[in-house]
């Protein structure tokens, strides 16, 4: 029998390449999307044209998804579906509590009352985030003391999942996934924005890229090896917790000197400072230990930073090429 794989927010960078993944692994694999009047399936629209290789549905954490939990029955879900912005919910704390950490506890909720509980595999997509001011390394031991609703809310739902996991004997797993990134990178993280704003500077679209706090330190990977390890971590033969990271890390501006370096411009030349892009309380320092992934997984990063730079500026210079070119875009229209 095929195995049935259910993603949360399967149109995000990490839902999307899970989806890619997991179809190579011959899952049949369900993916649910947020509705919005705008189109936001662009990162998996070449697993549904010419012809779908996954079934989209739509569903929002704000509700539950019991419905569709129980249509579907699936051997795994992975709950990949949140606020992920870490200064906007500053802005809209209550609706990231609500969506980082009462969604998940509906999910769970949903499972627990079916005759699923015994059966179904559940990863709970945790992050850094959860650490804070706590110094570096930081590994599964760490204290936790999260200094943003976005974290409060993780940290939050990670108790809740340990505490499904010993209550109800339920299989949830929770990755503490250290800042990924990729050419499937949100806009308005930093990495796509120095990447973005670096690129188009060097092809004369732009002139200045404005940012915030550049002392900040980040422990950065690649999006689809982090999926790798998600699905080693739900494929383990039992419930675990693991810190997901590559143990180096890189201030904002050593990273932004890396970008501009490569394109051959001057950081003083062009980056200015604005305030708005400061957080009330900042993490400042983030570097993980995956001794424990590797050791019981084998998992390890197979891209380095230089590597995951070049693959992101290359591919935004060709995107930024097509547009000059007049191709907006290369999908077509879903109705
Ligand atoms: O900020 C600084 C900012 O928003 C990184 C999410 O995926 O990883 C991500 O959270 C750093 C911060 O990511 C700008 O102050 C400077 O120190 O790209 P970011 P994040 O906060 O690390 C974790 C693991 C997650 O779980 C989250 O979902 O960069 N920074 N200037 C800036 N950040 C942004 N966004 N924009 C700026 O202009």
């Amino acid at each position: 029998m095929t195995t049935k794989s259910l993603i949360l927010g399967i149109s995000g960078q990490d839902g999307s390449y899970l989806a890619d993944l997991l179809l190579e692994k011959g899952h049949e694999v369900y993916g649910v999307v947020r509705r919005s009047s705008s189109i936001s399936t662009e990162r998996v629209d070449h697993l549904l044209f010419p012809d779908e290789r996954i079934t989209l549905l739509y569903g929002d954490l704000a509700n539950g998804l019991d419905g569709i939990i129980y249509d579907i029955q699936p051997d795994y879900i992975y709950l990949m579906a949140s606020m992920s912005h870490v200064r906007v919910s500053f802005d809209i704390p209550i609706y990231t509590l609500d969506i980082n950490a009462v969604g998940p506890t509906r999910v769970f909720e949903a499972v627990r009352k079916s005759s699923l509980r015994n059966k179904v595999r559940i990863y709970m997509a945790n992050s850094s985030e959860q650490f804070g001011d706590t110094p570096p390394v930081q590994n599964e031991n760490s204290k936790m003391n999260p200094q943003s609703p976005y974290g409060v809310a993780k940290l939050a739902a990670y108790h809740m999942a340990r505490m499904y996991r010993k209550a109800y004997g339920m299989f949830i797993s929770c990755g503490i996934l250290f800042n990924h990134t990729s050419p499937r990178r949100g806009e308005t993280f930093v990495t796509k924005k120095i990447i973005r704003g670096a690129v188009r500077i060097s092809l004369g679209k732009q002139s200045e890229l404005v940012l915030g706090n550049l002392s900040s330190k980040r422990d950065f990977g690649h999006s689809k090896d982090y999926m790798k390890a998600v699905i080693k971590i739900l494929e383990h033969y039992e419930p675990d917790d693991f810190v997901v990271a590559t143990g180096e890390h890189y201030s904002i501006e050593e990273f932004l000197h890396k970008v501009f370096g490569i394109l051959c411009l001057n950081v003083q030349d062009h980056v200015k400072f604005n305030p708005k892009y400061l957080r009330p309380s900042e993490v400042p320092d983030l570097m993980g230990d995956p001794t424990k992934i590797k050791n019981i997984l084998g998992w390890e990063p197979e891209v380095n930073l230089d590597q995951l730079i070049s693959e992101m500026v290359c591919d935004i210079r060709n995107e930024e090429k097509r547009s000059e070119w007049g191709i907006t875009s290369e999908r077509e229209i879903a109705s």
